[in-house]
């Protein structure tokens, strides 16, 4: 049983979307980062960062925070959707290192200057704008003629998809990238993806393009 510390945001989907496409029993806890839920002290325990997402393994105690880690120590866990070794394992982690240190921290800035605070900083809504359709344009380039980011449905994809599905508020036309659409509405479809999108509480249906 996992306890899951997550709020309506593309790194908390990342994690409930996982832990239902793992099929694991889990209970989420809402941590409203508008109402500063992240800065309670009990929080700060399990995610000393004051960031969600974070889980707290029952079976052994464990907490964790940082939505790669929680997803690399879930697929280890239960050997699935992170192959054991060799390449494969590593494409896998490469392309989820490129998701944390480049989808999320950039499509991140986007949604703050661009979808909330549009008009006062023109200089970082077009340097970051620019970064997000590069980084669109990488992902798709690596879409052409495979299925999924690496071989397989991995956790690439599941920390990678709930980015993209806030393609609307990044100004993004998913017709210009015609590989990230057929790979974005194809995973929009999974079931665990429809359940996990919608944890801790509904806010809107998954938009589709
Ligand atoms: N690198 C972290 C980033 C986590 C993160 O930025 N979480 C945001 C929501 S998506 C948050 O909790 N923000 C609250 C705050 O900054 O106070 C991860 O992937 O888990």
């Amino acid at each position: 049983m996992i306890d899951l510390y997550t709020w309506t945001t593309p790194n908390g989907r990342k994690v409930s979307i996982f832990l239902e496409e793992l099929g694991l029993e889990y209970d989420s806890h809402a941590i409203d980062i508008g109402k500063d839920d992240q800065f309670a002290p009990e929080f700060l325990k399990i995610a000393p960062n004051n960031k969600i997402p974070a889980i707290v393994d029952r079976d052994n105690g464990l907490s964790l925070m940082e939505s790669g880690a929680i997803l690399i120590y879930l697929a280890d866990k239960h050997g699935r959707f992170l192959p054991k070794e060799g390449e494969p394992r590593y494409r896998v982690l490469e392309w989820l290192m490129w998701q944390m240190g480049g989808i999320g921290p950039f499509l991140g800035q986007v949604h703050h200057f661009v979808h909330y605070n549009k008009g006062k900083a023109p200089y970082a809504e077009e340097r970051y704008s620019k970064e997000a359709r590069r980084l669109y344009g990488v992902l798709d380039r690596r879409l052409e003629g495979r299925k999924f980011i690496v071989d397989e449905y991995s956790i690439a994809d599941v920390a990678t998809w709930p980015w993209i599905s806030r393609f609307e508020w990044q100004e993004i036309d998913l017709n210009e990238f015609p590989n990230v659409k057929r790979w974005y509405t194809e995973i929009a479809e999974r079931p665990a993806v429809r359940k996990g999108y919608h944890v801790p509480k509904f806010v809107s249906d998954i938009p589709m393009p």
